[in-house]
């Protein structure tokens, strides 16, 4: 299908995007829930001219950081981010010593099967939230998501949420974890709640984020890292990111016309 996408067209890189979306719909990685949720984030990803903005780098800094000094760090997956950056979250998990969880709002037979098998193409090893161990629960959350594994995000000290829903951030902040989330929206409650919010699509952070973890691993000691966390501020980070948002709009609205969107990528 992703064939009929001619390479000229002028949206050829969203298209594509788009479509492993809907394949990933097709083979159960992706909830049918997955294909509003990726709309949104298209939608804000062009208020910010499809790039990432220097906002986000600065999340980016503090998350990766934050996830090296973690005793327990664990990635948290769900299907639209198994869809888009499987290979991604691997390195990222490997970069970090994250440890990989799979974790669904929309519980389907075969879901979790499925994006395991993704995840595992893509070089995972020792995947978390499988069910081959009596699960255990988040208080305070009454959707799917309550149900996590003993060995992940319920030991876990800091989570990574790519993708996630408000009342789950909410509720892992409750359980004292320190949350990091990836979301285009600098205004949805996971944004809001999270200690770190790295607004900026999957596509472009994630890869980002394995190379910034590669450049601290090398290059930066344990007191630089300590420093970058304990200077990080989600609500400064959260208020540059809906300026830079405005700045970039204000520029559109100058001009009348803007037809030099990037896509999605990097
Ligand atoms: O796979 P499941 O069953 O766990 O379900 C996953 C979805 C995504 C359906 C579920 O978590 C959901 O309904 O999420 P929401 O509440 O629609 O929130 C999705 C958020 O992610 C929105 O704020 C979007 O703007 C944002 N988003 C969408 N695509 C991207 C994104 N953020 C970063 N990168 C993206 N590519």
């Amino acid at each position: 299908m992703s064939d009929h996408i001619p390479s000229s067209h002028p949206r050829a890189e969203s298209l594509r995007v788009r479509q492993r979306i809907i394949e990933g719909m097709e083979r159960k990685v992706v909830t049918r829930a997955g294909l509003f949720a990726h709309g949104r984030g298209e939608a804000f990803d062009y208020l910010m001219g499809e790039k990432t903005l220097p906002s986000a780098i600065e999340a980016m800094e503090a998350a990766v950081a934050m996830m090296l000094l973690a005793k327990h760090p664990v990635i948290s997956i769900n299907g639209n981010a198994a869809a888009l950056v499987a290979r991604g979250i691997v390195e990222l998990g490997e970069a970090t010593g994250a440890r990989l969880e799979v974790n669904l709002f929309y519980r389907e037979p075969g879901r979790e099967a499925a994006i395991a098998r993704v995840l595992e193409d893509a070089g995972a090893t020792g995947l978390l939230g499988l069910g081959d161990v009596p699960p255990a629960t988040l208080t305070g959350l009454e959707s799917n998501r309550r149900i996590i594994d003993p060995r992940g995000i319920e030991k876990a000290d800091v989570v990574l949420v790519p993708l996630e829903d408000g009342d789950r951030t909410e509720a892992l902040r409750r359980a004292g974890k320190t949350i990091i989330a990836i979301d285009l929206n600098p205004m949805s409650r996971t944004s809001q709640w999270a200690h770190v919010t790295v607004c900026d699509n999957l596509l472009r952070a994630v890869p980002r984020m394995v190379e910034i973890a590669e450049a601290f691993k090398k290059g930066r000691k344990k007191e630089e890292l300590e420093a970058i966390v304990a200077r990080y501020d989600n609500a400064r980070v959260l208020s540059s990111t809906v300026k830079e948002i405005i700045a970039f709009l204000s520029r559109v609205a100058e001009k009348g016309v803007f037809l030099e969107l990037p896509g999605p990528g990097r």
